[in-house]
């Protein structure tokens, strides 16, 4: 931790702030099943999207930690539901939720029927869920799965539940592919939050990283 800055010293920008908060991340607990997730007062963000869309990379980079979510080269690396808090001063105010990807080809089809079901409970009757980061490849676009995802969680979205969707892997595309993929996924997800993202040349982790703050720490609309 750098030392309190002294009466002159500037402001930190909000986008600071937030990745300073982010940055308290510790990792809480892992559950293979919904059950086993324990309750807790905090607002929750969860990182969702297919396999290997880049859910923990995502983590790992706003964190500004290596390993603390699980990144591999391996699709299907995340099997279970892994919550992370954050908060200053050791007081947790938030809790990150990195979750298995779905659609993994390799997956047995009884497997992953089983994990889309614990998605859409999760994403259905979560208490606390504040947000949700959707990551998608934008190579692949948004794909049935994605779409799927979207119909489970609309009635929460319209109740006031956060949504951002992440174009990962954005150092992959060139100038034009990127504002394509980003005007497409737009109009597929009806003029949501929608932002090109990249761990590699950290491009939106600023961005990013205050909106968790802000959907975390701003008053709950009534
Ligand atoms: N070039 C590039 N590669 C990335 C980026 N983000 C993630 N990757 C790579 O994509 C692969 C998958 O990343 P993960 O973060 O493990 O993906 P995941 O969505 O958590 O995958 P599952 O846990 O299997 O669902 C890894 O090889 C990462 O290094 C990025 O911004 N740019
Ligand atoms: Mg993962």
């Amino acid at each position: 931790m750098t030392a309190t800055p002294g009466p002159g010293a500037p402001a930190p920008s909000p986008a600071d702030r937030a990745l300073a908060w982010l940055h308290t991340a510790r990792f809480l607990t892992t559950a293979p099943k919904l059950e086993f997730l324990p309750p807790h007062e905090f607002p929750e963000i969860a990182f969702v999207g297919r396999s290997n869309a880049g859910k923990s990379t995502c983590i790992n980079t706003l964190t500004q930690q290596k390993r603390l979510a699980f990144a591999s080269k391996t699709p299907g690396r995340t099997q279970s539901i892994n919550l992370f808090t954050l908060g200053k001063q050791g007081i947790t105010d938030a809790v990150l939720a990195d979750l298995p990807g779905y659609g993994y080809a390799a997956v047995p089809r009884a497997d992953k029927a089983r994990w889309q079901q614990v998605m859409a409970n999760y994403l259905v009757s979560r208490p606390n869920l504040r947000g949700i980061v959707l990551l998608v490849d934008p190579r692949l676009g948004i794909t049935e799965l994605d779409e799927a995802l979207l119909d489970v969680v609309r009635p929460r979205v319209e109740a006031g539940l956060r949504f951002l969707v992440l174009l990962t892997k954005a150092d992959k595309l060139n100038r034009s592919e990127a504002a394509k993929a980003l005007s497409i996924a737009k109009l597929q997800t009806a003029g949501g939050d929608t932002m090109l993202f990249s761990a590699l040349k950290r491009q939106g982790v600023g961005e990013t990283a205050e909106l968790l703050w802000n959907w975390t720490h701003e008053e709950p609309a009534a």
